[in-house]
């Protein structure tokens, strides 16, 4: 892979990588395709200055591998007009089995621009695609000469109800145990087994727990494949109910999405709704086919006994919206009124040079019955500095509903829940800032932890991928009642006391409380900023903290919880070793927690 990693060293350095033009070209007749990939791909960091290598580019359309075929879509796309004797292979592109390669092409022949006149009918054709017509529509415009940016959300439903239904499941009432033991038993009522690495956390609905997996059990001896999968139990006795697969889709991706269900789901009624490990949100009844039913317009279920789970209704944000997510598609399921809200993960390709699919949406609102989208965000668009895994938040502002999500580039944007459209944004990032993903150093960082509203203050903690380490990194507290760019106006304190966060913090009496991958919880005061105590646990914190009465527990990366009791004097209440790594925040219901580790799901009550 020698030579793929030079090709991948070059892409980082982008335009100056030019004078390796020609040494990029050869490269893409190498006999490994992900080698051509990333010299494809390194081409397209280094954008107009790498012209000459557009004949190879148009030849490498006709690639075997997918991959290739998309990134030299990209890199004709960044070269942009002098690319113009490709647009008869971009024209050909657009009919591509791959979608990534068509909405790649028409992206590039936008970028062409006027000179790519002879594609005009091929992209009114291909924007009848409705996962091309965004690209193809403003390809359109940039071939008439039209330069006005980003595409409008489009709203063509009735205007929809938001009103407020705020999930405030952070912070709870009733008083779990501090004391249990996972080898003795003690205080441990049932536990049964999940897959081996479980991100997602556990959501009690109904007599039902669901939670977030992968596949490597094989709980269905029919189907040994990869895959993410959603795990339904009942509730007072774990025993299983049913499981939704995503099955790999091959979209000609080289398979980085973690084949694990991060999402956790959200449950309305008989409905429940979540985000697959393949980039699709799913609407499910929560009965099953035991109801002997096939409810809603999906049929197609790869099983369809009572251990499967029923599909009503499929959105594929990947096929239908153009998104390439990164690594993982992990949003919370946001249900506000008729409408769901969830962040699509659009982010950098494989080889972490660019965003690829840069008008796809990062945050989308669709209607919860009909799956069909209401309106869509683009965000972060092409300034996603790595992945998008933060979910959205509901603020109730004053009487209007504002959708808070955290993007890739580190700005937080507000929109109106009922039409999306942006109300303000703020740059969580110093202005200065670099991109520098390693420990120990201050980063430009993105937002992966969902921002925070309470009494009137919004908290948001900035992050990167726990992949790079823990380092010095920034939480603000700013004011929501602004317009448009409110980084100088609106702010209300910052902290440098944080390391990098990705799990949500708690916000309570005038306290906040934010665990870092450096294995640290800090209490802070919510008013000033000010450090009011901390504690080490010694492993990263992962996911979320969850306060129950005066209880706060926090899980760490080592399997190590630790629960200390919420307020300004700092008091260890107990210290709890799992075996196994704590990634979610427990459900808490009554006087007893449901737990997952990264392998087993615990329901832990006081025994008498
Ligand atoms: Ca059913
Ligand atoms: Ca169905």
């Amino acid at each position: 892979m020698v030579a793929g990693d030079a090709a991948r060293a070059l892409g980082a350095l982008g335009m100056k990588a030019s004078p390796s033009v020609g040494a990029l070209v050869s490269t893409l007749s190498h006999e490994n395709p992900y080698v051509r990939v990333y010299a494809a791909e390194a081409l397209a960091s280094i954008g107009p200055t790498a012209a000459r290598a557009t004949p190879a580019l148009a030849r490498a359309l006709d690639d075997p591998a997918p991959g290739v075929r998309w990134a030299a879509c990209e890199a004709l796309g960044s070269i942009g007009p002098a690319a113009q004797s490709a647009v008869p292979q971009l024209i050909e592109a657009l009919k591509d089995e791959f979608l990534y390669v068509r909405i790649f092409a028409a992206g590039a022949l936008g970028s062409i621009g006027p000179k790519a006149q002879s594609a005009r009918e091929a992209l009114r054709a291909a924007a009848n695609d409705p996962a091309l017509r965004n690209d193809a529509e403003w390809a359109l415009s940039r071939i008439a000469g039209v330069t006005s940016g980003e595409p409008v959300a489009s709203l063509s439903a009735p205007a929809p109800s938001v009103a407020p239904q705020l999930q405030t499941t952070v912070v709870q009432t009733g008083n779990p145990p501090v004391d249990w033991d996972t080898t003795t038993g003690r205080n441990i009522v049932w536990s049964v087994e999940l897959g081996k690495e479980t991100y997602g956390r556990p959501v009690v609905a109904g007599d039902a727990v669901y939670v977030g997996t992968d596949n490597a059990r094989f709980m269905n001896p029919a189907y040994q494949e990869e895959a993410g999968v959603l795990m339904a139990f009942q509730a007072k006795d774990g025993t299983r109910l049913w499981q939704d697969v995503a099955p790999r889709v091959e979209r000609g991706l080289r398979e980085f999405l973690l084949p694990s269900t991060t999402s956790a789901p959200y449950v309305g009624g008989d409905r429940l709704y979540y985000v697959t490990a393949e980039c699709q949100l799913r609407s499910l009844d929560t009965q099953g086919f035991r109801d002997g039913e096939n409810d809603g317009p999906y049929r197609e279920e790869l099983f369809q006994d009572n251990a499967a789970a029923d599909i009503v209704w499929e959105l594929d944000m990947c096929g239908r919206l153009g998104v390439f997510p990164h690594e993982a598609t992990n949003s919370e399921v946001l249900s506000v009124g008729d409408l769901l809200m969830v962040s699509t993960s659009n982010g950098q390709n494989e080889g972490h040079m660019r965003v690829p699919s840069p008008r796809a949406p990062s945050l989308i609102a669709v209607d919860k019955r009909s799956g069909e989208v209401v309106w869509r965000a683009i965000g972060a668009g092409g300034q996603v500095l790595h992945g998008q895994w933060s979910s959205p938040v509901a603020a109730d502002v004053n009487g209007r509903l504002q959708v808070l999500f955290g993007g890739g580039d580190g700005w937080l944007r507000s929109y109106d829940a009922a039409s999306g459209h942006e109300v303000w944004r703020f740059d969580g990032n110093p202005k200065d800032a670099r991109w520098l993903p390693r420990p120990r150093v201050l980063s430009r960082g993105s937002i992966i932890a969902a921002p925070v509203f309470a009494d009137g203050r919004v908290f948001v903690a900035m992050g990167l991928s726990p992949g790079h380490g823990n380092g010095p990194s920034l939480i603000h507290a700013i004011s929501p009642n602004g317009q448009g760019d409110v980084t100088g106006s609106r702010l209300l304190w910052t902290s440098h006391a944080v390391g990098r966060v990705v799990g949500t913090p708690i916000a309570k009496d005038g306290l906040l409380y934010v665990g870092d991958l450096g294995g640290t919880i800090h209490c802070l005061d919510a008013a000033t900023g000010a450090h009011v105590w901390q504690h080490d646990t010694n492993a990263a914190i992962w996911g979320s903290l969850l306060l129950a009465g005066d209880r706060l527990y926090v899980g760490n990366e080592d399997g190590g919880m630790t629960v200390l009791r919420a307020g300004r004097r700092k008091e260890l209440l107990a210290q709890i070793e799992m075996d196994a790594p704590l990634y979610s925040r427990p459900a808490v219901i009554g006087d007893a927690l449901y737990l997952a580790t990264a392998n087993r799901l615990y329901f832990i009550a006081a025994k008498p």
